[in-house]
């Protein structure tokens, strides 16, 4: 636990160090009661800031939770007059510029919960050392200018620990007495600490080899404990797509002999860039067809290649401090993003990521933790491990690449990577070497790392039959976000295309680049010889929210005839969106809820029309999620949202069970399962399908229940699963319950997928779902000290179960406080992020807001994390 109070840190007050620690020397000896950590730091003056002449500045390194033992500077023994231990860290006199530091600490890994620093999960031992855990490590200058070359020889019980690794190559190894032994690893290249992991474990591993195209051959292994050895070729072989790609797209070789990723199943987050040495959630890197879902399968191919193509984003090019994080994660998720669109279907890669966009960022945005790409103050780093830095901040590099163009894109980050390798650098060298290398002026663009919240552009049109001339008028504006009321214009791409009549593109260049970079602006297309329809922001090209002003007749037409595969889904979203919003007003005034005809009249001709693109006619079958409408609230009506939604669904069913049926039958497959992008879309078209016919009909309640036992893949019976346990037909009860036991039954051993039979039980919207969820904490299957399980239960209970978690008399809101109140004592990043679903409190009606509010003051009554001190602070204010 830290200070009630943490303080704020601000961007404004970044300073060099005042010492740099060239080399880094650390013996680590792995135990069961306590580890002993001996470093020995080669340190020197940071000329640029201190002058060697003058008195010398205190070496001040970071350190927590460390139990010190012993110090020698230059090999002799420290006088105790030559340092002293602070709450936080070690102040060390210098003698001279340039010295040796060596200290030797003890920690105990196995009591450690927060998994932050070297902890012990199922018997091993791994580190997270991403954004400060290295400090709990060993003393050190834990910040990411600092870089250094490491080495590092572990030594532990053999048969225990036989897998010692570290990062670069293994230089070294031997016995030692009493049944231990040693190994000794070297990386040649300077990084910040933060990239530093440590594994020693009973691990097996498989082996491959990719070939650089200059010709080097590079050892890929993946190590996991010894039961899933069968689950590692697809993110082995993700691996080697991602290394090839990385060459062609980006000119980007691999650069050590070696590259390792162990799977570990307690991690705070998805998987970690550490060099040549990545860590990985189990979840984001092990899976089979009978134990994954394809979502799985493509959700370990895009995290297998972000983390590898962190090593050029983010590791070779580091970030000179935590203030310009998306400098790597941005561009890093931007690389990521396109990576999987060439692997798959662009277009429904843009469609979930906007998803996620539009639901999720956009609502941090107007939230109370709002901040900009690069925030300017935080209080705890790992909170703005976000969506914004994430997400928005890949945006706005995807913008850089609307603006450029991809040759002198990749110019850019040609010299961006050449001018910076081996450097700590910033968000503004990152756009200045954009800039320099296309000519291209973004000045004003810049405004979008500074400034928070989400923009709306407002259009309305104009056609002079006279002058065959179409006129688009933007107006834009940005509401405030915490700490910045006033907002400047910024510089926006939007992509525009023209309709005619019959459904063609006007525009000779079929679409066009406008930049609007004043607050109101007009755009005129001469030529036009009729009032065309206009296809606003396509490909999403900005994240803003556009509104014009359609009729439900233009959003269908759009939906049949838009050339862009991404605005075709998006009108029939946005149709969709007007529906459910007139049937909630309904509900709410206890009027029936009736569907437009238009809604029917655009899904009969898309369901019978041929099928092209499976993947792409799912995600059109997709209403919008609940999150998505409650973003769009001003007041948040959860059960008004939660009926229309189901109420859209089953007329949908009823209306068009034929239409289900066929494309259920047309999209089964044979043979053996494969993660292909095509079979994928098959394979969710036909659970779609399958999802409505079992709202239409008892029948297709017997359907999911067949395809639930015949299933050869995890992706069918886990979909069948989930109709049957989310179905409120009386059919589906009991054959909800026996599959449920008979999945447990089958897989209990396998934690992944009982990560997804606690999810599919979380997200069950049945009456009585928060006294199903407390009774599943309970079960055996949970474990409270492993944050996969956190999310998949409580998590997916508070953030989707909006019915569950808002119901009652703020039960929902009650349990949540008491399980964060809990956890933060052990593991303060996630309590700091199971939290956020009660910081939106805002959003919902007045009598909802009050019982929010008092859980929120319950918490910050208690002794908090920095983590939770600052999220629960903040959403007070
Ligand atoms: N860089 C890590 C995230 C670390 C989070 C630390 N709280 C994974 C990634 O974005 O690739
Ligand atoms: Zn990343």
């Amino acid at each position: 636990m830290k200070d009630a109070q943490p303080k704020t840190i601000y961007l404004k007050d970044y300073r060099e160090p005042a010492y740099w620690i060239d080399r880094t020397e650390l013996e680590i000896t792995l135990d069961e009661d306590s580890s002993t950590v001996e470093a020995t730091l080669h340190v020197r003056l940071n000329e640029a800031q201190y002058s060697a002449d003058k008195p010398l500045p205190a070496l001040e390194l970071q350190g927590v939770d460390l139990k010190l033992e012993a110090v020698w500077i230059d090999g002799e023994t420290a006088a105790e007059a030559r340092y002293q231990c602070l709450q936080d860290g070690l102040r060390v006199t210098a003698p001279a510029p340039l010295f040796e530091l060596r200290t030797r600490c003890t920690i105990e890994p196995q009591n450690n919960t927060s998994l932050e620093g070297l902890y012990k999960s199922n018997g091993m031992f791994c580190t997270q050392c991403e954004a400060e855990g290295f400090r709990k490590i060993t003393y050190y200058l834990d910040r990411p200018d600092v870089m250094s070359v490491f080495s590092c020889r572990i030594n532990a019980d053999k048969e225990r620990y036989p897998i010692l690794l570290s990062n670069g190559n293994e230089t070294g190894r031997g016995d030692l007495d009493s049944g231990r032994h040693w190994v000794q690893w070297h990386d040649p290249f300077p990084k910040p600490a933060y990239l530093f992991a440590l594994v020693g474990g009973d691990l097996q591993h498989v082996s491959d080899q990719f070939v650089t195209r200059s010709g080097r051959a590079v050892t890929l292994q993946l190590f996991t404990e010894p039961r899933n050895i069968g689950k590692c070729d697809h993110a082995i072989d993700s691996l080697k797509r991602a290394m090839r790609w990385d060459e062609e797209v980006y000119g980007r070789e691999y650069d050590l002999d070696i590259f390792m990723i162990v799977a570990v199943d307690h991690f705070n987050m998805g998987a970690m860039e550490n060099k040549g040495l990545n860590i990985f959630n189990s979840s984001c890197v092990l899976a089979s067809p009978d134990t994954a879902t394809d979502s799985s399968f493509q959700r370990i191919e895009a995290i297998v290649a972000h983390e590898y193509f962190h090593n050029w984003s983010g590791n070779r090019v580091t970030c000179r401090d935590w203030f310009q994080l998306s400098l790597k994660e941005g561009f890093t998720v931007f690389r990521d993003a396109e990576f999987s669109a060439d692997m798959n279907s662009r277009s429904v890669k843009r469609i979930e990521d906007v998803s996620l966009l539009r639901t999720a960022q956009f609502a941090e945005d107007a939230g109370p933790m709002a901040h900009p790409v690069r925030p300017e103050a935080y209080m705890e780093i790992s909170n703005f491990y976000t969506l914004t830095v994430y997400e928005k901040g890949a945006e706005v590099v995807r913008m850089i690449h609307h603006l450029l163009g991809a040759d002198a894109f990749r110019k850019g980050s040609d010299l961006y990577f050449e001018r910076h390798d081996g450097q700590a650098a910033t968000v503004e060298e990152f756009v200045s070497a954009m800039e320099e290398a296309s000519g291209v002026d973004l000045g004003q663009f810049r405004r979008w790392y500074e400034q928070a919240g989400t923009p709306r552009v407002e259009v309305t049109d104009r056609y002079d039959p006279e002058a065959n001339s179409y006129t688009l008028s933007f107006t834009q504006s940005c509401p405030s976000t915490p700490g910045q009321k006033e907002k400047q214009p910024l510089h926006i791409p939007i992509a525009v295309g023209l309709l005619d009549d019959s459904g063609a593109n006007v525009l000779p260049e079929t679409t066009r680049l406008l930049n609007l970079t004043q607050t109101q602006q007009n755009f005129t297309f001469e030529g036009v010889t009729a009032r065309p329809v206009p296809s606003l922001l396509r490909g999403f090209s900005a994240p803003v929210k556009l509104s014009y002003e359609y009729s439900d007749a233009q959003l269908a037409f759009l939906m049949a005839n838009d050339s862009d595969g991404f605005n075709r889904w998006d009108a029939c979203q946005q149709l969709c969106v007007r529906v459910l919003q007139r049937m909630a007003k309904h509900y709410l005034s206890g009027t029936p809820m009736e569907v437009d005809r238009i809604l029917t009249a655009a899904f009969s001709q898309l369901l019978n029309a041929p099928v092209t693109d499976h993947a792409a006619l799912e995600s059109m079958l997709v209403l919008p999620a609940e999150a998505y409408l409650a973003e769009i609230s001003d007041v948040v009506e959860v059960e008004a949202n939660h009926a229309a939604r189901e109420a859209l669904a089953n007329h949908l069913s009823a209306a068009f069970e034929p239409e289900f049926e066929r494309l259920y039958q047309l999209s089964q497959l044979e043979g053996e399962y494969q993660p292909s992008a095509s079979h994928m879309g098959c394979r969710s078209l036909k659970n779609a399908a399958l999802a409505y016919l079992a709202r239409a009909s008892d029948r297709g309640i017997e359907l999911a229940e067949q395809q639930y036992h015949l299933a050869n893949n995890m992706t069918d019976r886990f979909r069948a699963l989930a109709v049957l346990v989310h179905s409120e037909r009386e059919a589906a009860e009991a054959r909800s319950a026996n599959s449920l036991n008979e999945f447990y039954n089958k897989f209990k051993n396998d934690p992944q997928v009982i990560e997804l039979w606690l999810s599919v039980q979380a997200s069950c919207q049945r009456k009585g779902a928060l006294a199903r969820v407390k009774a599943l904490i309970q079960h055996d299957a949970f474990d409270s000290g492993n944050p996969n399980k956190l999310r998949s239960l409580i998590g997916v209970f508070c953030s989707q179960n909006t019915t569950g978690f808002h119901g009652g008399e703020g039960e929902g809101y009650r349990f949540l406080a008491d399980q964060v109140i809990e956890l933060d004592k052990r593991n303060p990043q996630i309590a700091a992020r199971l939290i956020i679903p009660l910081t939106r409190w805002r959003k919902y009606p007045v009598a909802r807001q009050q019982k929010m509010l008092e859980q929120l003051q319950r918490i910050f009554a208690q002794t908090l994390s920095a983590d939770l001190y600052e999220v629960v602070s903040k959403s007070l204010q």
